[in-house]
């Protein structure tokens, strides 16, 4: 395998060891912070060549051409080891055609500054072959301008010894030539071909703003510095893309690797997976995984941390034992008016249907209020309608000596521009916001409808429709990742009946029982496919996944 995997507690440990193995010419792929210390991706100096040969080949072969290996994903059911020693090729081709383009670029755009500036010193009449010279090739093209920016500079003579054009050396000269030396700490970064180039474009932009500040009676234009031309900054934005893709591709490569040696952890993976878990989650929980002799257990202590990480506010008095004003919001049909009707009938069974005040919001859909109403009138409490904000803060005047008010609300599609009408309605500062979630609804949606609700500031979730899902998983997944409270469970249609609490224990069972059909199983063989995918945008909470204190 040509990509090494190294870890210490600190990125100069994880350096001496990969330096012990590879030798001092190891080139660093990749490091990243781990729950252990850094984790450290290299390869030999060997193989890199090997590399460097390949590219060229596939460059000679059609220059125009990206290496195909670049854009090729692996094949479904290849080897997690082979897919690295793949990839880990493709990738540096890939690096190597990012370079070469990054030449093309270079001397594209220095072209007719280097023609002006070569002009008076060698005019073309003075130099008859080199007129009848095919144009300039890309590392003379490259070395005339740097002459021309820098005269001064005696590195810039012309008896400097020349690295090879388009190779590695001559990157890395580029990058080095006129930067002081990195300190050895800093060799992961300065190793990186991509991380070079990118420095080396922005020390050419730096150069040229000292240059041209710098000469003496300076004209108040040329006192301006140079900002980055259009073609430099699209450069520095699209290596740095490049730079990102890298390490999302052997972030992933090494997860993959790690499931390979760690049976626990992909048994784990896989399980998590089968349940409905996210991959972002996943990553997490695997990432935490400790290696003690307690990995046995992995499915318990996975169990543990997500018991740990969902809200639940056991330890609080139940939504109908506090009482307070609430209302109910949520998408289309997920239980909002059933769900009122639930809570309304557990808080008159506790306090008296007298302490009791309903709302409905639901005033422009045929029918919807009458639904409240029917309940109401089995309770015997009297129905409100508000039709905008100032009748329902009228109706919170009139019914503030009750214990608790329930308001509920219309359902709007959570991508609906009237949801943002609708929780103005009910932002009044004495209204505790609960958000109905259908717990058997996918986990993309749940995920769009906790993003869209979450600038309401909702006190807590009510998780419907409990017996409806077939996987809990994703609900509890988009509730622990976005820190949201469950203060109820509905598990059927029955008013009252199906109104519960769930400890977070239960609800992580339930969740961990998994269920559905074996056709929307993962093979092992296809977690590899799964986990190829680049990484989810950064989860903000990153320490979400504080195991359990034991
Ligand atoms: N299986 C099951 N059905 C439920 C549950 N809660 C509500 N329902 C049913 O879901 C349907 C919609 O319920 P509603 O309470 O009207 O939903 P809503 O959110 O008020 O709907 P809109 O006001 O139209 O947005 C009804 O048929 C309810 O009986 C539940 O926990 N489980
Ligand atoms: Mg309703």
């Amino acid at each position: 395998m040509n990509v090494q995997r190294y870890t210490g507690r600190s990125s100069r440990e994880a350096m001496q060891k990969m330096r012990a193995a590879l030798g001092e010419e190891a080139v660093v792929l990749s490091t990243r912070q781990t729950a252990q210390g850094v984790e450290m991706l290299a390869m030999a100096p060997q193989a890199l060549a090997a590399a460097h040969r390949l590219a060229a080949q596939a460059d000679a072969g059609d220059a125009a051409e990206p290496p195909a290996s670049a854009a090729t994903a692996p094949a479904a059911g290849d080897e997690v080891a082979q897919d690295v020693q793949k990839l880990a090729m493709s990738t540096l081709s890939f690096q190597d055609y990012v370079r070469e383009r990054l030449l093309r670029k270079r001397q594209a755009a220095l072209q007719p500054s280097a023609s002006v500036a070569a002009a008076p010193a060698t005019p073309p009449q003075a130099r008859p072959e080199a007129a009848a010279r095919p144009p300039a090739s890309p590392p003379a093209a490259r070395r005339a301008p740097a002459a021309a920016e820098a005269p001064d500079r005696p590195e810039a003579s012309p008896r400097r010894a020349q690295p090879a054009p388009g190779s590695g050396d001559e990157l890395r000269a580029a990058g080095t030539r006129r930067a002081p030396p990195a300190p050895p700490e800093h060799l992961p970064l300065l190793a990186d071909p991509v991380d070079m180039a990118i420095h080396a474009v922005e020390q050419r932009v730096a150069r040229r703003q000292v240059a041209t500040i710098a000469p003496e009676p300076a004209p108040a234009e040329a006192a301006r510095p140079a900002a980055p031309s259009h073609g430099e900054s699209a450069m520095i934005h699209e290596l740095r893309a490049m730079k990102g893709l890298i390490e999302e591709r052997f972030g992933a490569l090494a997860f993959m690797e790690r499931l390979q040696r760690h049976p626990a952890q992909a048994r784990l993976t896989q399980r998590l997976l089968d349940c409905g878990f996210s991959t972002a989650l996943i990553r997490k929980l695997v990432d935490a995984l400790p290696a003690t002799p307690a990995e046995a257990d992995e499915i318990g202590w996975a169990s543990g941390v997500l018991e740990r990480n969902l809200l639940t506010g056991e330890r609080e008095a139940a939504l109908e034992e506090q009482g307070g004003i609430y209302a109910l919001i949520g998408s289309t049909g997920v239980g909002k008016t059933t769900s009122t009707a639930k809570l309304a009938a557990a808080f008159a069974t506790r306090h008296g249907a007298s302490q009791l005040g309903l709302i409905t919001l639901d005033a422009y859909r045929v029918g919807a209020q009458e639904q409240l109403r029917s309940y109401g009138r089995i309770l015997g409490v009297p129905v409100h309608t508000a039709h905008d904000r100032a009748s329902l803060e009228d109706l919170l005047d009139l019914l503030s000596a009750k214990k608790m008010v329930l308001i509920d609300t219309a359902g709007v599609a959570q991508r609906d521009s009237r949801t943002h009408e609708l929780l103005e309605m009910v932002a009044h500062a004495s209204i505790r916001r609960l958000l109905v979630l259908n717990a058997s609804a996918q986990g993309e949606t749940l995920e769009d409808v906790v993003q869209r609700y979450r600038g309401a500031r909702v006190e807590g979730v009510v998780l419907s429709k409990l017996d409806e899902a077939v996987k809990l998983a994703p609900a509890l997944d988009a509730l622990i990742r976005h820190r949201m409270k469950v203060l109820a469970i509905a598990n059927g249609q029955r008013v009252p009946e199906d109104w519960h609490r769930l400890s977070a224990q239960a609800l992580v069972q339930r969740a961990l029982r998994g269920g559905g059909s074996a056709a929307w199983r993962y093979d092992s063989s296809e977690m590899n496919l799964v986990f190829a995918a680049p990484l989810p945008a950064r989860e903000p909470a990153s320490r979400l996944f504080s195991p359990p204190a034991r």
